[in-house]
């Protein structure tokens, strides 16, 4: 990573302590609440240790709370996602510190942005990249790439669409299974801080979104911001806007096992004899997990949630799921069953073309296919550039499977008022 001149002519450089909050003002496109994370307030029940979790042999029930009742109302989704996602960074990703925790700083221009983060008496900083779009007026709409974009990224800025490169692998290293607690994150929090590497990451893209909130010499708009990232980035693209309510768009590309795939989907594959990456392999492969993860090596089952409800935090936020047909090693039947399964969320929430998925194969692992342009452009035009006209309505695979509901799904999908 590296651009010319940030500190240069035209760079703007402002600090504030972020509070949690970021900007008040509402979105033009997408659900984004302008606040990193709606749910703080929520009281979220104790978790059960480990040997009290029942088992649960389908996709559980994304609409029953922990306290055992079923939600009945749009606004109930709040806390219930909060629960999802305490539930997630508990069993699996680690904690993502609070945005109270870190006072963020920047500077930058249309080029890059540098963000400076202090917290308790330490202090990192990092650069992220831009690319300005051709076309358009700014302060323009951006796509984050979790580490880059594997989209097509000309077309993005022919369309108005700026692309910043965060630095994904600098903030929490993913080399292997040796690069636990290794990173600038580890700086700040401690090596034996919980959160796995996605964790990490989501933490910096938030820091990042704050320096932009406080970067306009930067031309980008913070309230219309996405994220992207393929295959391992994929998964962290996914934790990134599952965990900030401020990024409008997300879309995960080829992010399979520890992404949009289930973990219990997976299971199943292999058991039917195919060569499927599945949680007792992951957690050995990388640190992308918390360490503790590794206690459901063989009892996914034990999970009290799935990644259908990982992709439900994204809800009522805009998610475009892209994977790969070809790529049995990512799940591509469990892509697409979780993605199917993950729908029913928007569905309860009245706005099921929200929420896409996209699977074709014939193409190499995040080589993008052009016949994916036309839906992703779709979804970028109502999500992120804001115009409302376009059929956000994508459930494709090339695949030759079906979803088994019967199998996965054991519970209705309330119509929430
Ligand atoms: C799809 O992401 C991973 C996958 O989980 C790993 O098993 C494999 O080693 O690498 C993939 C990847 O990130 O490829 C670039």
């Amino acid at each position: 990573i590296g651009f010319g001149s940030v500190s240069g002519g035209g760079s703007s450089s402002s600090s504030s302590s972020s509070s949690g909050g970021g900007s008040s003002s509402s979105s033009s496109s997408g659900g984004s609440s302008g606040d990193e994370n709606s749910g703080r307030d929520c009281a979220i029940p104790a978790m059960p240790s480990y040997s009290q979790l029942p088992d649960i042999a389908g996709l559980p029930d994304p609409f029953r709370s922990m306290d055992g009742t079923d939600i009945a109302a749009r606004d109930d989704w709040t806390c219930r996602r909060a629960e999802i996602s305490a539930q997630a960074q508990h069993f699996e990703l680690g904690e993502k510190p609070a945005p109270e925790t870190a006072s963020v700083s920047a500077s930058g221009n249309g080029s890059g942005i540098t963000v400076n983060v202090s917290s308790g008496g330490g202090s990192i900083s990092f650069n992220a990249s831009i690319s300005l779009p051709t076309t358009g007026q700014p302060p323009y709409p951006a796509m984050i790439g979790v580490g880059e974009s594997n989209l097509d990224n000309d077309a993005l800025r022919n369309r108005g669409v700026a692309v910043i490169d965060f630095p994904n692998s600098e903030i929490a290293e993913q080399v292997d299974g040796g690069s636990r607690g290794q990173g600038k994150f580890y700086q700040l929090y401690g090596s034996n801080h919980s959160a796995g590497a996605m964790s990490a990451w989501a933490w910096g893209v938030s820091r990042l979104i704050d320096a932009l909130e406080q970067t306009p010499a930067t031309e980008i708009d913070p309230e219309r911001l996405g994220v992207t990232g393929c295959s391992r980035n994929g998964k962290g693209a996914l934790i990134a806007g599952a965990l900030d309510e401020r990024i409008d768009l997300t879309i995960p590309q080829e992010s399979g096992s520890g992404g949009a795939a289930a973990w219990r989907v997976s299971d199943a594959q292999q058991d039917a004899g195919q060569n499927v990456q599945t949680l007792s392999q992951i957690v050995t492969e990388n640190v992308w997990f918390r360490d503790s993860f590794s206690q459901f090596s063989n009892t996914a089952t034990r999970l009290p949630f799935d990644h259908h409800e990982v992709m439900g935090l994204v809800a009522p936020r805009a998610l475009l799921v892209i994977e790969n047909t070809d790529m049995e090693w990512l799940g591509n039947e469990s892509t697409y069953t979780a993605s199917m399964v993950a729908r029913e969320i928007w569905h309860a929430l009245g706005i099921p073309d929200h929420m896409g998925v996209s699977q074709v194969g014939g193409h190499s692992h995040c080589q993008f296919p052009s016949s994916q342009q036309p839906e992703l452009n779709d979804f970028v035009d109502r999500f992120l550039i804001g115009n409302g006209a376009a059929n956000t309505n994508v459930t494709r695979t090339d695949g030759n499977f079906s979803v088994d509901y019967d199998r996965w799904v054991n519970w209705d999908t309330p119509a929430l008022q």
